[in-house]
């Protein structure tokens, strides 16, 4: 007993971790009341879009100050070199290349490794670019992929004890990723492993893109998932220069954790002409106010490292939020987002995602958009696609190549792509 209080002393996180039960009945989610995305603070209502622009504005500041906390602008070098390239993957298909991007300022580096798989194509080929959990080999057979030298989540299936990847989780995320059905349908697949932008723990920062800025840290300065997000900006910054590459439709996308850079990442840098959100629950696509499942209180505490300081304020708090996840949803109006959910990932709570769609209608109608095109959330396993595209698939936790599929069409929708 003593030795459980003193741990407790020690780690008062694990009082918290170890009472936290999470909210599954619907009829026990409280009574909330959303901000309205189309008023200003003052309560004056945005009518245009050049109002809307204000408003994006005031929007953007919030989630940066109060959730994800405030990304630096890069004013650093960036160097290229392409490791290994084959003209004739995918079935002599595609180009696959993995590039080394250097990430360069003020006397420090960061290497970060993209796999791009490209179709043969003599048009420019979208691109939907991703972050992935476990390494690039975990996408490819290939020997000439790179197992990541990062710190990796301790895992089994695809690495070792020591956070260490190995060869273990070679190809062991081919068939999520799709990438034949992209290649064959027109597009391109861009990934890297997340850990190199930031590894995944708490570790005061020091680690990946965060070691490039020395700044002091306040409680508004970024976390792992902005740093993510940023990761994923200067991958475009690359992907703006290939001339196979149509710099005008690349999709971000990303699932669960990564869901949760994809949407920030698609929020603050409007070149990412597409967003998709794989189960991103908590501080991604579901509404905070909900308390549905995971809650802010409980990602603060297991997580400590992903939103800004700042967040935590609003652990069990979540009225006081000055914007809640449908505003993060109706930052990428006009362009089409989709949010997808999985039924038993309760965690993540899909009604939550939906409703965050539904609730950003009125600034893609603001555009002349409707936005999510229905008002209930559909049917297991019944996508639905207009600005906005859901789908709520049969299963758990996890982004599938039945999510791939609806990705593809839907851009095929919007980008009108026949290879
Ligand atoms: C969970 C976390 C979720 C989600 C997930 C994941 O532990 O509570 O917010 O991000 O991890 O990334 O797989």
């Amino acid at each position: 007993m003593r030795s459980i209080c003193l741990l407790l002393l020690i780690f008062p996180s694990l009082l918290f971790a170890q009472e936290f039960i999470p909210n599954y009945d619907e009829s026990k989610v409280p009574d909330y009341q959303l901000p309205d995305p189309l008023a200003f603070e003052n309560g004056e209502k945005v009518n245009s879009l050049a109002d809307w622009e204000k408003k994006r504005v005031e929007t953007l500041r919030y989630f940066e100050t109060e959730v994800y906390g405030i990304s630096p602008a890069w004013d650093g070098e960036m160097k290229t070199e392409i490791i290994s390239e084959k003209q004739n993957a995918v079935g002599g298909k595609a180009i696959r290349k993995e590039v080394k991007l250097s990430l360069i300022r003020q006397g420090k580096q960061v290497d970060i490794y993209v796999l791009i798989y490209l179709p043969k194509s003599s048009s420019r080929s979208p691109v939907f670019l991703g972050l992935n959990f476990y390494g690039n080999h975990t996408l490819s057979e290939h020997q000439a992929i790179r197992v990541t030298d990062a710190w990796i989540r301790n895992n089994e299936t695809y690495g070792s004890s020591d956070n260490r990847a190995s060869e273990k989780g070679r190809g062991k995320r081919r068939e999520n990723w799709a990438v034949e059905e992209a290649i064959n349908r027109g597009y391109g697949i861009a990934t890297l492993y997340y850990g190199e932008l930031d590894p995944d723990f708490d570790d005061g920062f020091e680690n990946g893109v965060h070691a490039l800025y020395q700044e002091e840290r306040n409680e508004n300065s970024w976390g792992a998932v902005a740093a993510w997000a940023w990761g994923l900006s200067r991958v475009m910054d690359y992907l703006e220069t290939l001339r196979e590459v149509d710099g005008e439709k690349v999709a971000v996308l990303g699932h669960s954790r990564l869901g949760k850079a994809a949407l920030w990442a698609g929020a603050i840098d409007t070149r990412f002409a597409m967003v998709i959100s794989n189960n991103s629950g908590c501080g991604g696509a579901a509404l905070s106010r909900r308390r549905y499942g995971e809650t802010v209180g409980r990602i603060n505490r297991v997580f400590p490292h992903w939103f800004a300081g700042k967040f935590d304020h609003y652990n069990e708090n979540e009225d006081a939020l000055p914007v809640d996840q449908h505003q993060l949803i109706a930052l990428m109006a006009p362009r089409p987002v989709y949010i997808a959910s999985g039924v038993d990932d309760r965690w993540a709570d899909p009604k939550g995602e939906f409703l965050s769609g539904l609730y950003s209608n009125p600034v893609y109608q603001l555009f002349g958009k409707t936005g999510m095109p229905v008002n209930e959330q559909p049917d297991v396993d019944q996508p639905v696609m207009g600005d906005i595209g859901y789908h709520v698939r049969s299963g758990g936790h996890g982004m599938l190549p039945y999510d791939m599929h609806q990705y593809f069409n839907f851009a095929d929708k919007h980008w009108k792509v026949h290879p």
